[in-house]
């Protein structure tokens, strides 16, 4: 019996995944970029073969969709696996607007396949965590990262590819969490109604591509306004194929707004902060760390708690022999 254990990042999207091109083998119709954040981390724990399947996350053994998702998860990575246990931690709040899935998957992933004793390079691992959840396969890497959609039908070249890791530039994300309460609707069912009903997602692909390059050349550059300007037009742009799905996806509450409007305030007085959502109401603001103190001060009203997050390193994994 051996166990693992691995520690990944949530990250961030800066140039927005939304939408799917193949549903089975979870293959994003638009390239994403994205920033790995620290210093918030999941912790999962693998034992590959014990006496029945567990799944046990932030302290208690779960059953029911989210144990189903992990150990169809273990499936993927070996069909013929025997019973595993997994111990799965984050020491993030849930609901605090960066999504678990991305760290959790890519967590399980790296420490289902050392435990498994599969010698896999870092590319499949990513392929893989991005069949558990898409935004998974960027959390493998530290600091910027690419996803490209890829072109071909069994989805190998679809997968993370790091731009430049964490000590790169010194960039900070706070995070604004102006609303508590459950997801209205998930990512998964939101992507597929947005395509298949808002008039202007032919636009979003369309652009898509072009926001990621801007993006990459910001970054390189270290271009903050170049890369602040291109982040909102993406979550823009999101947000209104969102608005304008049948039925709308609003995930935002009026305190969104208020954070939004803030931060264009900020702006106005000559301080570089630009905001992003996901699917979700909480407002995250990218801007150089030394702006971070002024950014967090003018949130505060607006939110119930605001966390300031720098760039996170790489998933990491050591195995032991029980
Ligand atoms: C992203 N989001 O790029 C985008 C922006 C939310 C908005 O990836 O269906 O949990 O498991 O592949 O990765 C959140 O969705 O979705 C997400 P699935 P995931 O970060």
């Amino acid at each position: 019996m051996i166990s693992a254990t691995a520690f990944a990042h949530p990250n961030i999207a800066l140039v927005k995944y939304w939408g799917k091109r193949d549903l089975r083998l979870n293959l994003p119709s638009v390239s994403s970029l994205s920033l790995t954040l620290g210093p918030w981390r999941t912790q999962t724990r693998v034992t590959w073969g014990s006496y029945e399947d567990r799944v046990s996350l932030d302290g208690s053994w779960i059953e029911g969709s989210a144990a189903v998702k992990v150990l169809a998860h273990l499936d993927r990575i070996d069909p013929r696996r025997p019973p595993c246990t997994v111990v799965s931690d984050n020491d993030f709040p849930t609901g605090a607007g960066l999504a678990s899935s991305a760290s959790g998957f890519a967590a399980l992933t790296l420490a289902a396949c050392a435990a498994a004793q599969q010698d896999r390079s870092i590319d499949e691992l990513s392929i893989l965590a991005r069949q558990g959840s898409g935004s998974a396969c960027r959390s493998l890497w530290g600091g910027f990262v690419q996803w490209n959609r890829g072109q071909r039908p069994d989805g190998t070249d679809s997968h993370g590819a790091p731009i430049a890791d964490q000590d790169h530039w010194d960039v900070s994300m706070v995070v604004a969490v102006v609303h508590d309460g459950p997801k209205s609707v998930g990512s998964t069912e939101g992507m597929l109604r947005t395509a298949q009903t808002s008039p202007l997602y032919q636009t979003w692909l369309d652009t898509a591509e072009a926001n990621v390059h801007t993006a990459h050349e910001a970054v390189l550059k270290r271009d903050i306004q170049a890369l602040g300007e291109v982040m909102e037009s993406s979550t823009f742009k999101m947000h209104a194929t969102m608005h304008t799905a049948s039925p709308p996806l609003i995930y935002w509450q009026p305190g969104t707004v208020a954070a939004i409007q803030a931060v264009f305030e900020l702006r106005k007085r000559g301080v570089g902060a630009w905001v992003t959502m996901d699917a979700g109401p909480q407002v995250k603001v990218l801007c150089l760390s030394k702006d971070a103190d002024d950014v967090q001060r003018i949130l505060q009203p607006h939110a119930q708690r605001v966390e300031v997050l720098r760039a996170g390193g790489p998933a990491t994994v050591r195995v032991h022999a029980d």
